[in-house]
């Protein structure tokens, strides 16, 4: 069976986006796709965090979604959050096109991601490599620019 999700991006500036994501099984990997408009040019963090909540905007989302209490690391790091799905890249022409895939994540299950946040950040991830405490939390990545709960697709 083949779960859906779909994530749209919004916050208090121009940057905007919308996610789609695909899983084909419980155990499969999670298919992401889609654009996140009004970057500067090159990376920023990009992560699922721990909650549903918009209230107070990203702010509210929380820290990184981590259900296993690992330290904050890079996508290909055996030990990390499990929302920590490091960088996306924009071009010149301010636009990160996403297209990752990824064996941690789930939308199925007890860790399932939806009904959580993602946001995109204003500067690069450092993936728990910045040498500090901070680096081993939230990657160093900045303000928040928008974010979006993750919802049931069709
Ligand atoms: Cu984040
Ligand atoms: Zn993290």
């Amino acid at each position: 069976m083949v779960v859906k999700a779909v994530c749209v991006l919004k916050g208090a500036g121009e940057t905007s986006g919308v996610v789609h994501f695909e899983q084909e099984g419980d155990t499969a990997a999670v298919k992401l796709t889609g654009e996140i408009i009004g970057l500067t040019p090159g990376e920023h963090g990009f992560h699922v965090h721990a909650f549903g909540d918009n209230t107070n905007g990203c702010i509210s989302a929380g820290p990184h979604f981590n259900p296993h209490n690992n330290t904050h690391a890079g996508p290909t790091d055996e030990q990390r959050h499990v929302g920590d799905l490091g960088n996306v890249t924009a071009g010149g022409d301010n636009i990160a096109k996403i297209d990752i895939t990824d064996k941690i994540i789930t939308l199925t299950g007890q860790h399932s991601i939806i009904g959580r946040t993602m946001v995109i950040h204003e500067k690069a991830d450092d993936l728990g490599k910045g040498g500090n405490d901070e680096s081993l939390k939230t990657g160093n990545a900045g303000a928040r620019l928008a974010c979006g709960v993750i919802g049931i697709a069709q």
